[in-house]
């Protein structure tokens, strides 16, 4: 059985948002987590930093979200939420994925705390300028990896929509119907319904 480490609110969220999608049998476990406020590591989490979301499937533990997306993805195909391996869309899926990951929330992160990212040298950029790149992609096509909705969606859709009121997102009439598409789908509702157990 694969359980999800949960907290509601938090980016663990997402994850029965696709796992309702991927229709996975999956249990899931709340532990508690630091916050801001203060607060200890849950000894019952599986993450070596105590952070959620972690998944353990079988005892095969995995955490980070991009690699618990892809997981996720290839363990179950049938409803077809990643690209597969034969499937030419599958390098759009892993660079928009990572991009995720190496730049999207580095970028958010600098602007929220103020910091002046450095051309050239980061490894990531500027919101602006990632964004830029996340918009011109979303106007050639529906969804960041092709015409199918994947998890690659299910990452940037929820964390655009959670930004969506405040000032760190540059405004973008391609983001807000991108947010759209991405939060009525009918597992987004059920993931809503059930993240707060
Ligand atoms: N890079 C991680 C970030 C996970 C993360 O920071 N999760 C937050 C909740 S949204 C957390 O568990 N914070 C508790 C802590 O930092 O100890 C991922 O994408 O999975």
């Amino acid at each position: 059985m694969l359980t999800l480490y949960h907290r509601p609110n938090t980016r663990s969220t997402r994850f029965i948002f696709l796992l309702e999608e991927l229709e996975a049998p999956y249990t899931i476990r709340t532990v508690a987590t630091r916050t801001r406020e203060g607060g200890e590591v849950d000894p019952a989490n599986p993450h070596p930093l105590g952070k959620v979301p972690a998944i353990s499937d079988d005892g095969v533990v995995v955490f980070e979200s991009v690699a618990i997306a892809l997981y996720l993805t290839d363990k179950f195909p049938k409803n077809r939420i990643g690209y597969t391996l034969d499937e030419p869309e599958r390098g759009a899926y892993l660079s928009w994925l990572a991009y995720y990951a190496g730049v999207i929330e580095p970028a958010f992160l600098s602007k929220f705390m103020g910091w002046q990212v450095p051309r050239g040298t980061a490894g990531w950029v500027a919101v602006e300028e990632a964004m830029a790149a996340v918009i011109g992609r979303l106007s050639q096509t529906p969804y960041l990896a092709g015409e199918r909705f994947t998890a690659a969606d299910v990452l940037y859709g929820t964390s655009f929509a959670m930004f969506a009121k405040s000032p760190l997102l540059p405004p973008s009439p391609v983001i807000d119907d991108y947010i759209r598409r991405v939060v009525t789908r009918p597992a987004f509702a059920r993931a809503m319904a059930k993240q707060s157990g």
